[in-house]
């Protein structure tokens, strides 16, 4: 997969080794090379153009990690930005719990929507589901029999008619209620493609959408034809508001430029990838795992990777001693929660302080993810003083922050007096054993600073709406437009 692309973005980077110092001029030559491997490789122009500049904003500014070259970091940079271009990480089929769940599949003919039917029809059947194939291409003679033979194969049920006095729509409404009769909980429905996008087609697609509501419409696209897919990808978009994207035969020998840019170009997630003819030959997409295979520079990657957490783990070091030296403010505080959510979780900060590794592993209900945004939200509402001086906050500053962070003044007591738990607790932390240090993550554990949302509870009791509850409420009003917008739409 990808041996154009790779080798080409591998010789890119190696001029920016050769010279041992990094120059901007340098980086900027590099990049334009990495440009030139991304056109090469069918990327959409725009967003190579847009992807290099990205790059380079970033490599130009960037700090420079000790212990790696320029070079390996540039590689770094390239990486993450690919991971950025095709992620974020979304292959959720979004089934309903009970209920029947239905998926469309659409696409170009010959782009492997038939063959992806069986693929994600096998893998749901793996994970307990019952599903059901309805064979609504009439298009294509042989279509309806490739599809049962699918079928028998994975002995799964298809729903079909003859094609003689039957319409695509009449097969799927029909294959509905096949599958509720039948106990069915997901089905799939086959459609028919075109050699290219045109409006017979896309009637015959919307009248289907329309009347059988599906949860999700996924597009299967052929990654070897590059551009074209990407282009075909915005028109059924355009036309039915896509949820995801299945991109097959990246098993073949594609150039991968339609990897790289069909979430960039259409919004919309790559969900599946198809890689080989046989039915189990479909893996979720992994932005991630695809940068690292276009780059072909896992060992560069993970050394890049391995050097950012060591950064991370200096800076909770430094942070590390300013508590047990009791110099520890709120500030601080906030800082290192913006870098938790920067490197992903609490317990995986917690993994860097030495001694508390091993432990974090036997705390399994710890659990920091939920809401830090109102933390951030009080300890925004003080000034650089209360910050730094916690203790200082007396009854009037306390309902000033109250006030300006939408919580109750006895929100503010607790996450101080959590605070300086906590601080104390570190200072105490650094003459102790491993039984000791053990205790103590549970103690803290237990006070609800490493669970700011429970510690927060009140405020929802108390059904007044702060800013962060406030942001969380406009989301969901957003959502909640955006979806009856769809729906109109699917009413039409
Ligand atoms: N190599 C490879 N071939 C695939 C993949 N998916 C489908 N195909 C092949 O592509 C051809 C067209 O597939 P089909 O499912 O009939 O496409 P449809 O016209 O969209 O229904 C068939 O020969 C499939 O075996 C894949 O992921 N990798
Ligand atoms: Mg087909």
């Amino acid at each position: 997969m990808f041996e154009g692309i790779t080798s080409s973005l591998q010789s890119a980077l190696s001029v920016l080794g050769r010279g041992g110092k990094l120059t901007e001029a340098n980086i900027r030559e590099g990049l334009v090379q990495v440009r030139k491997a991304l056109l090469e490789a069918d990327v959409h122009y725009d967003v190579a153009t847009k992807f290099i500049e990205r790059c380079t904003e970033q490599a130009v500014g960037e700090k420079v990690l000790k212990s790696l070259r320029p070079d390996q970091q540039i590689v770094g940079i390239v990486h993450q930005e690919l991971c950025n271009l095709m992620g974020p990480t979304d292959h959720s089929l979004h089934l309903r719990r009970d209920g029947l769940s239905k998926i469309m599949l659409c696409g170009l003919q010959g782009s492997g929507k038939t063959t992806t039917c069986g693929k994600l029809g096998r893998m749901l059947k793996e994970q307990g589901r019952r599903p059901m194939l309805v064979a609504a291409d009439l298009q294509r003679p042989a279509a309806i029999e490739q599809l049962k033979v699918i079928g028998q194969q994975l002995d799964i049920p298809v729903y079909s008619e003859p094609p003689a006095g039957t319409t695509p729509l009449k097969v799927c409404v029909n294959g509905l209620a096949a599958a509720k009769q039948a106990g069915i909980d997901v089905v799939i429905f086959d459609t028919a493609g075109r050699l290219h996008v045109d409006s017979a087609l896309m009637t015959e697609l919307t009248q289907i959408d329309v009347k059988i509501q599906p949860d999700q419409i996924l597009l299967v696209c052929d990654a070897m034809t590059g551009q074209d897919a990407v282009n075909s990808a915005k028109a059924f978009n355009e036309a039915l508001e896509l949820d995801g994207v299945i991109l097959t035969k990246l098993d073949g020998d594609t150039r991968g430029g339609a990897a790289i840019s069909v979430k960039e170009v259409t919004g919309v997630p790559i969900k599946f990838i198809g890689v080989g003819e046989q039915l189990d030959r479909l893996e979720p997409f992994h932005p991630d795992r695809m940068a690292g295979r276009i780059l072909g520079m896992g060992d560069v990657v993970s050394l890049v990777e391995r050097a950012q957490r060591e950064m991370d783990a200096d800076e909770v070091e430094r942070q590390q001693k300013k508590m047990m030296a009791g110099k520890f403010s709120l500030e601080d505080f906030r800082n290192q929660m913006k870098m938790i959510r920067r490197m992903g979780s609490l317990r995986d900060l917690m993994k860097m302080i030495p001694g508390l590794g091993g432990l974090m592993d036997s705390n399994p209900d710890i659990d920091a993810e939920s809401d830090m945004n109102r933390i951030d939200a009080i300890i925004s509402s003080m000034t650089k003083f209360e910050r730094n001086n916690p203790d200082r906050i007396d009854r009037s500053r306390r309902h000033r922050i109250a006030r300006g962070s939408g919580t109750q003044p006895a929100d503010i007591n607790r996450l101080i007096k959590d605070f300086q738990n906590m601080s104390g607790m570190m200072q105490k932390m650094a003459g102790m054993g491993a039984m000791d240090k053990m205790r103590a993550v549970k103690d803290l554990a237990g006070s609800g600073l490493l669970n700011p949302g429970a510690q927060l509870a009140s405020v929802k009791k108390s059904g007044k709406m702060g800013p962060a509850d406030q942001r969380l409420a406009d989301e969901k009003k957003k959502k909640a437009r955006k979806d009856s917008k769809k729906q109109k739409k699917r009413n039409r």
